[in-house]
């Protein structure tokens, strides 16, 4: 079985009464096109659709996670039932209930607890974006609590954040053929994008598109750079601002652009000129020369595309000023709306997110209660950053630019500081792998009333709750993904068949506990599809025609700040100013600093002499993703130790050698891992995240190996540490002590 791109049919062995239906891959966010073969129901056979988005042999060749639609639907350890809770809270023991008895339980559980507490007790945690998350904002909205937690703070977010501030919507990287530079900035595509992306970097490349890449690992991305710059991690700061100082010193910025359109530019020359090549060797450890190199390029050879990754999402107080900082080097080198360099998005034809989330259901006196004290990620930094974007009659999505931070919430649970959490609901997430503090996650899922969490699998995170919901796959549930609701895109496609025994979506779950509650007002739709028809009627579409092709995406219109707006003047930014903000009046209301001020990063430098290594966490690794697939056999065997990379050099100033074992600790908690060598600076250490060993006994004390090598053991959120306006904390550059352990229990059978 193999796509056939010759006559753009997928080939399937000749059978009886099968039945070819289109379908979505659900293992990464691209959410690929699949032409299914079903037979009574059920599924029998996939190959990727080669008429559809986003289809090319190279993502069907190189993505290892495919076919896992076809092993996971029927295996064994998959959720079928809904399961209630029969021992402790996390002895892992359940019993199979029926989706009547587990709605109707939970939803007098929720209504008994919002009587006494008010709704705010309730609060969510999601992650990644595997989910369609708008139904449960919807029903948060309902019942009236303002305590979603998120993953934003630590990815996404400060780049939304930051773009808006600046450009006034969130920009998109737009690599085409007018692309003549690339900067990737702390993130790793080479590893962590399974989409056409990755090949379109390199095939650009052998055309001769210079590459510059920022990680202070040499990653495979790296490899491939003309010049890669290995700052010391948290320090990027310091040299965004020197490659802003030399293109503005030797004169390289883009003139006509900053002139028309540009607000603070002779304060932004002012600010950054401390900020030298010399100085940012002093900070970064990188050479000045390259420094030099770097900036030259990026400047001379435009259209320049820079993309930044997770890497800089997740440096606690740094992330502001360095994600700001290269708002700013895009802004001054004029590659702003322009093809090939990045394109500030335009709000949906379709309806938007905003809209489906239904924010009008949420009673205002209830925004000031959430527990998130940070200006920016917070309902009044959005109402503020949002009124702008109105004007352009675009709205920001705002339960995930708004969640709670989850240090405070988690806290919450513990303390009923400042008032009791009582209820979580767990969608499309694993805090006890993925959020920051694992003590704190499991003290505070383990102090709950009510925990109800709704996953493929028994997580160790489902292991913690009452009640365990499962949920529809991908090929089990129509899709549509609205890039997070900033963007004029959809992609997805209809279900290749009905759900199997008796899974759910998360759209029928949420629907379903909000008729019990009497909130049947905002869930007209019976479907999900019903839903999708009415995201669409908009463009005069139904869902179904959407799905023929799977992608709504209008040609991108560029230099969109020059048409002239309804007063027949350019319309410029939606920012205060209408400008692009090099000096950031929203920033400056909101209690930042208008121009990007770095902190001293709370760990950059080692002491190898002292024992002190700088920790990196959660650097992308195939074929896993997150905390998810390591039930998956086949990947277990590829992948089979929890990997921490260091310098050789490093491990030898540590009496260490590759392979083996070794502890990593700080005063949070510990960590093991195998040892193995990466090109990184002296005194720098990178450890995956995400491992957990489904094989394993579920329930406390171990939740299914879930506290072995789980590198959030050592990570915080604890607000005061964090960054002052998103709320960001720190998953890279955290200071750790590594020595030689043995080898687990766990790992000795391997
Ligand atoms: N130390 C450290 N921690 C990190 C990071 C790091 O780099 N370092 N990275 C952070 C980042 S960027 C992210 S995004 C998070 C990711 O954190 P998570 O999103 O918590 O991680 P996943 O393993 O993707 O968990 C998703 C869970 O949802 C389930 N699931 C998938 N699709 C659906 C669905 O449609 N509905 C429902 N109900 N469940 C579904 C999966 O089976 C899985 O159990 O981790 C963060 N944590
Ligand atoms: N295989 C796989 N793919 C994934 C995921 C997964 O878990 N597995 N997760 C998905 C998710 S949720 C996300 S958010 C994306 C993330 O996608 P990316 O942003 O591409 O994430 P990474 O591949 O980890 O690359 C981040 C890079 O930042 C570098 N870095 C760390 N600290 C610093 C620093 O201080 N400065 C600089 N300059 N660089 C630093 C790391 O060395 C790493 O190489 O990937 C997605 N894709
Ligand atoms: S690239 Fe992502 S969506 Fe596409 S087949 Fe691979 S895992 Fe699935
Ligand atoms: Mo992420």
């Amino acid at each position: 079985m193999s796509p056939d791109s010759a006559n753009n049919k997928a080939v399937f062995p000749a059978q009886g009464q099968r039945e070819l239906r289109k379908g979505n891959c659900h293992y990464c966010g691209y959410l690929c096109g699949f032409d299914v073969a079903v037979e009574d129901g059920r599924v029998c056979d996939l190959a990727p659709d080669p008429t559809r988005y986003p289809y090319d042999v190279s993502v069907a060749s190189r993505c290892r996670r495919w076919r896992m639609n076809l092993d996971d639907i029927d295996a064994p350890d998959r959720l079928n039932y809904p399961l209630r809770r029969v021992g402790e809270r996390g002895s892992g023991q359940f019993e199979r209930v029926s989706w009547d008895e587990a709605l109707d339980d939970i939803a007098r559980r929720l209504q008994a607890l919002r009587q006494t507490h008010g709704g705010r007790t309730l609060a969510s945690a999601i992650g990644g974006p595997h989910a369609t998350f708008w139904p449960l904002h919807r029903f948060l909205n309902q019942f009236g609590t303002p305590n979603n937690m998120g993953i934003g703070q630590i990815c996404w977010d400060p780049r939304i954040w930051m773009d808006a501030v600046t450009f006034g919507w969130p920009t998109e990287p737009d690599l085409c053929d007018h692309t003549g530079v690339m900067m990737l900035w702390a993130t790793n595509p080479a590893v962590s994008d399974n989409s056409l992306f990755w090949a379109q970097i390199k095939a650009k490349h052998e055309a001769g598109m210079p590459l510059v890449v920022v990680d202070p690992r040499k990653t495979a991305t790296a490899r491939l750079a003309d010049v890669h710059l290995a700052p010391w991690p948290g320090t990027d700061a310091f040299l965004a601002l020197a490659l802003l100082n030399i293109i503005i010193e030797e004169d390289l910025y883009d003139h006509g652009f900053v002139e028309s359109w540009c607000l603070g530019f002779e304060g932004l020359r002012a600010h950054v000129a401390p900020y030298t090549a010399e100085v940012a060797e002093r900070e970064t450890g990188v050479p000045a020369e390259s420094i030099r190199r770097a900036a030259r390029l990026f400047a001379t050879k435009g259209p320049g595309l820079l993309l930044s990754g997770r890497g800089i999402d997740q440096l606690g107080p740094n992330t502001e000023p360095t994600v700001r900082s290269l708002c700013l080097l895009r802004a001054v080198t004029g590659n702003v709306d322009r093809p090939g360099s990045c394109v500030v998005n335009t709000r949906s034809d379709f309806c938007q997110e905003a809209d489906l989330e239904r924010p009008d259901l949420f009673a205002s006196e209830l925004r000031a209660q959430q527990m998130n004290t940070t200006p920016l990620q917070s309902y009044a930094g959005y109402q503020l950053v949002n009124a702008h974007a109105q004007r352009f009659g675009c709205t920001l999505p705002e339960r995930y630019l708004t969640s709670a931070h989850p240090g405070q919430v988690l806290n919450a649970m513990v303390t009923s500081d400042p008032y009791p959490v009582r209820a979580l609901m767990v969608m499309g997430a694993n805090p006890v792998l993925t959020y920051a503090n694992t003590k704190l996650v499991l003290r505070a899922l383990e102090s709950l009333d009510l925990c109800v969490v709704a996953d493929y699998w028994l997580t160790p995170t489902a292991q913690l709750a009452d009640y365990v919901l499962p949920v529809a796959g991908g090929l089990e549930r129509p899709s549509c993904q609205i890039h997070g609701g900033v963007a004029n895109i959809a992609y997805g496609g209809a279900a290749a068949i009905a759900p199997l025994y008796e899974r759910r979506t998360d759209f029928e779950i949420l629907r379903g506990l909000a008729l019990r509650l009497g909130f049947e007002d905002a869930w007209p739709h019976t479907s999900l599809e019903a839903e999708y028809n009415a995201l669409f009627a908009p463009v005069g579409m139904s869902f179904e025609q959407f799905a023929e092709q799977g992608l709504y995406a209008p040609p991108i219109t560029y230099f969109k700040h020059v048409q002239p707006g309804s007063d027949g003047e350019p319309r410029g930014f939606a920012t205060p100013s209408g400008k692009v903000e090099l000096a950031s009046s929203l920033l400056e209301q909101l209690g930042g600093t208008a121009y990007p001020q770095p902190v001293p990063a709370a760990c950059a430098r080692a002491d190898l002499a002292q024992g002190k290594l700088v920790l990196l966490t959660g650097a992308r690794s195939q074929p896993f993703w997150a905390s998810s697939y390591f039930y998956n056999e086949s990947f277990r065997a590829s992948h089979p130790y929890p990997l921490l990379g260091m310098a050789p050099e490093t491990a030898q100033a540590l009496g260490l050698a590759e392979g083996d074992w070794v502890r990593v600790y700080n005063a949070q908690g510990e960590a093991v891992f195998k040892l193995t060598f990466e090109d990184m600076p002296l005194g720098v250490a990178s450890a995956e995240y995400g491992w957990w060993l489904p094989e394993q006994k579920p329930g406390a004390p171990s939740y299914s190996g879930a506290l072995v090598s789980n590198i959030n053991m050592l990570t915080s959120n604890e607000l005061e540490n964090c960054e002052t306006l998103i709320g960001t904390w720190t998953y890279n550059g955290i200071e750790v002590g590594i020595e030689n352990a043995s080898c687990p229990a766990e790992f000795a059978t391997v």
